[in-house]
């Protein structure tokens, strides 16, 4: 599976039903075979193996005998190349497969055959020795005649012994339009509601009329009854709903149920555990991205692992890695710090963000009314350096500090100070693939304004938190934001390249002044100097409305700067005009909030839901969290607290889009090492682990073959393959550990 940039799909506009059927094919009218000999009745042409494997007719099979002690599945296999693919077009793949001893699983792909060898359908079953056939259907989302079926049978101890017959690839068959199951019709928050806080679920249903509902308790008891509120067609879904307010309900308990229509809810309780737990899971994610350390199983059972990238073969980096050839001469050593996301990468722009919202996170514990720094201190996160007396969030943000540091260009060179946009490998990896087992070269980035102002923002920021407990990593971490501050301000604008997106994400962003309105305020915070004052007074990001439909993220990091610039205290002139903005921005989020009938404060223009839309959910909510910290009035809490519902299963698909939390939840997330889904020995992501969610955009092939023409909420698909709607990413669980934390401080 290799990402790629491709052109956005245009989206049909709001449409009655949820989904769309594909356009379907009249069945068995023109059904075309593209594999060539199948049946091996004739012998193994035009099959071909791998050197490392002998395969030869038995009766009348192909038998393949599989060495063992290969790393990836495909460093032994079997296959058919020069296979036609019509774009568009569904194709029937099936086979028969043995493997004895039983146990060993075969990675079957439709896909390309050259570089950068993308599949567009795979599917890694375990064998049985006795045999068994398998079947499934595809829509292909290219035209190629550089098809390949293949069969990857490598990353076995052992050796073993793998047998194939009457292989099928039949063209032209009818898709088979993809149904999510949806469950029932009345959508709760799974997890949990606050005794004290809003309480309120969506019903999907045909009725235009009010329909009774009824909150049942464990033992099956109405404990509370009314009618709902219809709503109409809800944009974001298609769907005709009606919304359900039981607020009023507060009695804490475990296993309530909503019965609307006919239709019971899925199970959720009342109460402010799952939350607590919520704060440090979220948290507890980032300990095995780390990159650079063996993960101990110990401290995370099950997902123990060896360290990635310390410059141990077949890893080719990071301790010493070479920039893109021309970019410079120089190597570094830029080990450590967190990969950003299901792939091997490590971005200096995203690693900005993404520890800004955990060292936010904290700061604001320390801060607010309902802040619990005690909740995030030595001992709650279960890491290697828990006991250190040093609260465990900011070990764990150190730890991507320290490679953010390692990032800058060293003095006497050309560009000094500066920070490189990002290091990665020379080509897209498949799945799964563990850190340590990655072969490809590594290499450094062109240094961008965006990623040396990332750095003097966060290492700005840490200097202040981590005073109290290490003085010397604060002043290192000053003089290296200075440093970074005054490289970025000799060069303003050194671009990131949009097509720099080979073996790792582009990252691009080619408008910097709200990266510099940011970093100037960290600056500010943290020193109180006039020079970084006067940045952030004279930038006109300093008055700009920045509170859009989308959020903040890593290229709009203005509510980096003003979020904190309303919260840390210091003497800024208009500080109450910059505290003010957020409660603007806030009342906006919770007018979109109380217009939606899902109840939340998104709502996209032309209802285009964006990469990641989980946490720019959860970001809109930390908005409505702040301006509770800065005014103290329950709607903004309220608000903040309810955005939760739609994370934790209130929403079309009725899911949970945090691993472990709720009766169902995304689990499947694109990842190389969390391949559960691909591979029965590795594990799903860890509880706490928050999927990107619904994207208008379907950049990646699958979700183009199961979700054409979907609305919104339904541009969603919980399948590992589907990198666009289904990755993890560290910038995304910081704001879902921003948004538990609140929540977990409420009542
Ligand atoms: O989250 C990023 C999204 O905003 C961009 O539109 C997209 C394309 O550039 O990239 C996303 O980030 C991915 C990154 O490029 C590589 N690691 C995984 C990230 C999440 O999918």
């Amino acid at each position: 599976m290799k990402r790629r940039r491709t052109a956005l799909l245009s989206l049909t506009a709001l449409l009655a039903t949820a989904l769309t059927a594909l356009p379907a094919a009249p069945a068995g009218a023109d059904e075309v075979e593209q594999v060539r000999n199948g049946t091996f009745d004739g012998g193994t042409e035009p099959w071909w193996t791998t050197s490392n494997v002998t395969a030869g007719l038995s009766e009348g099979r192909l038998c393949a005998d599989v060495p063992g002690g290969t790393a990836n599945r495909w460093d032994a296999a079997v296959g058919q190349n020069d296979i036609t693919l019509v774009k568009g077009e569904s194709y029937r793949f099936s086979f028969t497969a043995t493997g004895s001893p039983a146990g060993h699983a075969v990675r079957a792909i439709v896909g390309l055959s050259v570089a950068p060898y993308d599949t567009y359908h795979e599917v890694t079953p375990q064998l049985s020795v006795s045999g068994d056939r398998y079947s499934y259907t595809f829509t292909s989302p290219v035209d190629t005649a550089q098809g390949q079926v293949g069969f990857q049978l490598g990353g076995s101890a052992d050796p073993w012994r793998f047998c194939l017959d009457d292989v099928s690839l039949l063209g032209g068959v009818a898709p088979e339009p993809y149904e999510p199951d949806t469950g029932p019709r009345v959508r709760v928050n799974q997890v949990a509601y606050l005794p004290a806080g809003p309480k309120n679920a969506t019903l999907v249903t045909d009725a235009t009329a009010g329909l009774p509902w009824q909150l049942k308790n464990a033992e099956g008891t109405v404990v509370a009854r009314g009618t709902t509120v219809p709503r109409g067609v809800d944009a974001s879904s298609g769907q005709n709903v009606h919304s359900i307010d039981f607020s009023r309900h507060r009695t804490v308990g475990q296993g309530f149920t909503l019965v609307a229509d006919g239709q019971t809810s899925r199970p959720f309780d009342i109460g402010t555990r799952a939350y607590e737990k919520l704060r440090l899971d979220s948290l507890k994610y980032y300990y095995p991205q780390r990159s650079g350390l063996a993960i101990r199983d110990d401290l995370r059972p099950g997902y123990g692992r060896p360290a990635g990238h310390v410059g141990v073969a077949p890893n080719q980096g990071d301790t010493d890695v070479p920039c893109q050839p021309g970019v410079c001469d120089y190597r570094l050593d830029v080990s450590g710090g967190w990969y950003d996301a299901g792939d091997h990468g490590k971005y200096v722009v995203n690693g900005g963000i993404s520890t800004w919202e955990l060292l936010s996170t904290y700061e604001r514990e320390t801060l607010a009314r309902t802040g619990q720094a005690e909740k995030l201190g030595d001992g709650t996160l279960a890491i290697p350096e828990s006991g250190n007396k040093v609260p465990d969030i900011l070990d764990e943000a150190r730890w991507e500090l320290e490679f953010l540091l390692r990032m800058q260009v060293p003095d006497g060179q050309p560009l000094a100070g500066m920070a490189h946009h990002k290091i990665h490998d020379e080509q897209w990896t498949g799945l799964p693939l563990l850190p340590s087992d990655d072969p490809q070269k590594r290499e450094l980035h062109p240094p961008s304004t965006a990623a040396t102002l990332n750095l003097a923002a966060t290492a700005a920021q840490a200097a202040r938190l981590y005073r109290p407990y290490d003085k010397a990593f604060a002043a290192k971490a000053l003089a290296a934001a200075r440093k970074a501050w005054a490289a970025a301000e000799a060069h303003p604008d050194v671009y990131a390249s949009a097509d720099d997106g080979i073996g790792g994400g582009a990252y691009p962003d080619t408008d910097v002044t709200d990266e510099f309105y940011w970093a100037a305020a960290q600056l500010y915070l943290t020193t109180g100097e006039r020079r970084f004052q006067d940045h952030v007074l004279n930038s006109p990001v300093h008055t700009a409305d920045i509170f859009g439909p989308l959020g903040f993220d890593w290229a709009r990091t203005a509510a980096a700067g003003r979020l904190d610039l309303a919260t840390v205290p210091s003497r800024l002139p208009g500080r109450d005009k910059v505290r003010q903005s957020v409660v603007k921005g806030a009342d906006r989020y919770l007018a979109t909030l109380k217009a939606h009938p899902y109840g939340m404060p998104y709502a996209p223009e032309d209802n285009r839901y964006d990469w990641g839309s989980s946490h720019q959910i959860l970001n809109n909510a930390v908005v409505l969290a702040t301006a509770y910290d800065i005014t103290g009035a329950a709607k903004y809490r309220d608000g903040a607290v309810q955005s939760m519902d739609y994370i934790l299963g209130r929403n079309a698909l009725n899911i949970s889009y945090v691993t472990g939390y709720g009766e169902v939840s995304a689990h499947n997330q694109h990842s190389r090492w969390y391949a559960r889904q691909l591979d029965a020995n590795l594990p799903n992501p860890p509880d706490g682990t928050l999927a990107g969610g619904p994207n208008s955009n379907i950049q990646d092939p699958l979700a183009q073959a199961k979700l054409q023409g979907c609305v919104a909420q339904f541009c969603y698909i919980d399948d590992i393959q589907s990198w666009s709607t289904n990755e993890h990413t560290i910038n995304w669980n910081a704001a879902l550990a921003r948004m538990a934390s609140f929540v977990a401080g409420q009542r």
